[in-house]
């Protein structure tokens, strides 16, 4: 975008005179967040509705969620005017850092949220015509504070500055029915600015709304009491994003909003299509729909409702769909695959249900064996069965994660339709999670081999020959960054961190099986082994934590819960003040992100192998020069392949492996042949910690005497991560250390989400 500093400066006091009835000198700071963004907005009008109006082909990304975070520095960033509106500020004496106190969108919950966020931003930097609909909660995922070391929940005000990023087309609200309400869905349209290339996609967020207005006629004559509750329903559907990761609730709200999402969109695509003179059968050669997940997928038997209330055949609409539809799994969790009361389905939507029975039929009709493949059986409704049967291709998020799928958790899916699988890892927009969080080492990078990479990540390779160059001020900023993150923990946290501490992280969502808890018990471990003497010369470290807890998810507390003790235990102990220091930040969200993944030296990614399916937050990491302490799992396994398993920390159980161990494992052996480990598995009990709540029991329990004890094998691999963690620590500071956070560095181009929508493009779009 064209900057002009003078006429910026009028355009924002433009917008404060007529916006807030106020200038440049008596606006506050929100006042001045929504005016700067708001004349930005209307700069990009033109790229934008340029885009809106065109009718080529596009691909919907259907998803419960969409994780963007901070909007208006990657705007900025995106549309070539950051340091210039930072500069046109400064010269009125106001700062542009002023708005890191603007809230993040937080409208998901973790990676398959932030995957969506990165993916548009990615497509609308390659020129695809991909745009987001999702659902515009008035709650994001709740603020986490901790109270006595247990996690607290508030409700997440995300619009408390404003949404001027948004603009509301009233113009092109829709009706969508269930059996006992009618709400209005009006939706928020949100710009997606490409990298400095004048494409401007969208995301289009529902909001339910009622149908009218209060109606005090009716209201008078007593009928209002009806209508009073319709209304307070209406809203309600979209009040708040489910704090849930890889469980599934069956809770018939959050079925509302999934057939409120994708009803919405659907019929907002189809009326526009019919608006163009187009016969719907047509329809797959302008449109086609990505399904993140199950969440969305009540979106194919919506489709073919409206499609044969536009007069098609089943067998015609069902052809439609059989183009359109694609389907993405995000976990092998049985937990988290969605399923449905098919009596509670059918009460609330009977016309939709209907549709998923006929899919059930067709499926019969097609001579597949209702034993082995099934929609609908013992009244429960397989959200992932009907994905797959119906999308066209059906994706993995990562290589091993694919391989799963095909060989276990849709084997006889894959079997059956082989040519519907694919693979395609997951990837990261390397302009917020580089040039945006890290830009000292972006201009590093630029002055070596120039700009190129911005948009072709893979161009990094080129610093290969440069490595020893790079180094020094690649040390120079990983420490500046690690002072200002200090600076930022000390603020936030009332912890006080040393940059010349190696800095051990493990941030992501809390579940048992990624492992917060081998990461914790190795924290204890090293930390008796400094008091006993028999750990000589530990390099000092700080562990850095951050997670949310699904507030319904006990065992996630507990960890949590478990970590504070063990950071008030560690921190107040002078012993080892100048050896190690534990903290676990509150309300680890995008921003927290931004500021950590360019100030670690450790990435830890230590699920048991065969649970996470790809991860993102690795990836992160590694663009910023980190190495990986991992197991061979998820997107970690490429990682080593591509930036050389000898330049990470691998240990621990592989998938082949943990299915073997499974069968006879006995968690008490493992402890018994290591009394340092024992003694840091008792704390949970031996009074260490006050448990006047009984978690730590419990964690115990869990671990050593429950049903299936230590289902995640941290005990077992206990062992070989404390010896590959004590290797990387010993390595660290080394130039041989330095060199292997660099070569991960120059090794992500794989990993760039431009790469992923460029493969979905390809692979499965055809755009
Ligand atoms: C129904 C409750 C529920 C909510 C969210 C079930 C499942 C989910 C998501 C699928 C969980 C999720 O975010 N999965 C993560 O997706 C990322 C993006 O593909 C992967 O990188 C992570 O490994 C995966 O855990």
């Amino acid at each position: 975008m064209k900057f002009d500093k003078k006429q910026f400066l009028a355009d924002v006091e433009r917008v404060l005179h007529a916006d807030y009835a106020c200038d440049m000198k008596s606006a506050g700071r929100r006042e001045l967040y929504n005016a700067v963004s708001k004349a930005v907005m209307e700069a990009s009008f033109e790229n934008w509705n340029r885009e809106k109006k065109s009718f080529k082909r596009r691909c919907g990304y259907f998803s419960a969620e969409f994780l963007m975070g901070r909007a208006i520095y990657s705007n900025l960033l995106n549309l070539g005017i950051l340091e210039e509106v930072g500069d046109a500020l400064k010269s009125v004496g106001e700062d542009l850092n002023a708005f890191e106190e603007v809230e993040d969108a937080a409208l998901g919950n973790g990676g398959l949220g932030r995957l969506a966020a990165c993916y548009l931003e990615s497509a609308a930097s390659k020129d695809i015509a991909l745009d987001g609909y999702g659902l515009r909660y008035r709650y994001g995922l709740f603020r986490q504070t901790f109270v006595d070391g247990f996690q607290h929940e508030e409700g997440d005000d995300w619009l408390k500055w404003g949404d001027p990023w948004s603009v509301r087309v009233d113009r092109d609200a829709v009706f969508v029915h269930f059996a006992d309400q009618t709400v209005k869905a009006v939706p928020y349209d949100m710009p997606i600015f490409g990298y400095k290339n004048g494409v401007v996609n969208t995301l289009r967020l529902w909001q339910a709304e009622p149908v009218q207005a209060f109606d005090f006629a009716s209201f008078n004559e007593m009928k209002g009491e009806i209508k009073a509750t319709e209304n307070f329903n209406a809203t309600k559907i979209t009040d708040v994003l489910y704090p849930n990761d890889n469980t599934m609730v069956g809770k018939i709200l959050r079925l509302r909003q999934q057939y409120f999402m994708v009803s919405a969109s659907l019929q907002d695509i189809v009326k526009k299509f019919k608006a163009r003179g187009k016969d719907l059968r047509e329809l797959p050669e302008k449109w086609c729909f990505q399904l993140n997940d199950t969440h969305p997928v009540i979106a194919i038997p919506e489709l073919l409702r409206l499609l044969q209330a536009e007069g098609l055949s089943f067998d015609e609409a069902f052809g439609v769909c059989a183009r359109c539809f694609n389907f993405t799994n995000h976990t092998i969790m049985a937990e988290a695959l969605e399923k449905w009361d098919a009596l509670a389905l059918s009460d609330l939507l009977p016309d939709v249900y209907e549709q998923i029975l006929s899919c059930q039929q067709k499926l019969e009709r097609d001579g597949l064996d209702p034993n082995v493949f099934y929609i609908v059986r013992d009244n429960v409704v397989h959200m992932a069965n009907l994905a797959i049967y119906v999308s066209a291709h059906v994706n993995g998020v990562a290589e091993i994660h694919t391989n799963i799928l095909k060989r276990e958790t849709f084997k006889n899916w894959y079997e059956r339709f082989p040519e519907k699988f694919v693979n395609i890892t997951n990837g990261i927009t390397p302009r917020r999670w580089l040039l945006l969080n890290n830009p000292a080492m972006a201009r590093e990078i630029d002055a070596v081999i120039g700009a190129e990479w911005h948009t072709r990540l893979s161009e990094l390779k080129k610093i290969k020959p440069h490595l020893a160059e790079l180094l020094p001020a690649f040390r120079r900023i990983k420490r500046e960054n690690k002072q200002k993150l200090a600076d930022y923990i000390a603020a936030h946290e009332g912890v006080t961190l040393s940059p010349d501490f190696i800095f051990d992280v493990q941030v992501k969502r809390l579940h048992e099986y990624k492992r917060q808890m081998l990461n914790a018990l190795s924290v204890l471990y090293f930390y008796y082994g400094i008091k006993d003497g028999s750990v000589a010369d530990f390099p000092s470290t700080a562990f850095i934590f951050g997670a949310k807890a699904a507030p319904g998810y006990y065992m996630a507390k507990a960890v949590i819960k478990f970590i504070n003790e063990i950071a008030r235990l560690v921190n107040n102990d002078p012993a080892v003040a100048d050896k190690m220091k534990v903290v676990f930040v509150q309300n680890y969200n995008v921003s927290y992100a931004e500021k950590i993944v360019c100030a670690a030296d450790i990435s830890e990614q230590i699920s048991m192998a065969g649970m996470e399916a790809s991860g993102t937050g690795n990836m992160k990491f590694m663009l910023n020069g980190t190495v990986t302490l991992g197991t061979l799992d998820g997107a970690n396994v490429e990682i080593c392949e591509e930036a050389g398993r000898e330049n990470n920390y691998i240990f621990g159980a592989t998938v082949e492996e943990v299915a073997a161990i499974k069968q006879f494992y006995c968690p008490r052996e493992q402890v018994e042949g290591n009394p340092r480990l024992k003694r840091a598995v008792e704390t949970l009990i031996d009074g260490t910690f006050e448990d006047a709540s009984g978690m730590l029991k419990k964690l115990y329990e869990s671990l050593m005497t429950g049903y299936q004890p230590d289902r995640y094998l941290v005990l077992y691999d206990f062992a070989d991560y404390v010896r590959v963690k004590e290797q990387l620590l010993r390595d660290y500071g080394s130039e041989e250390f330095d060199k292997k956070c660099l070569i991960n560095m120059a090794s992500v181009g794989k990993f760039s989400a431009d790469r992923s929508v460029r493969d979905y493009a390809k692979l499965i779009w055809d755009l």
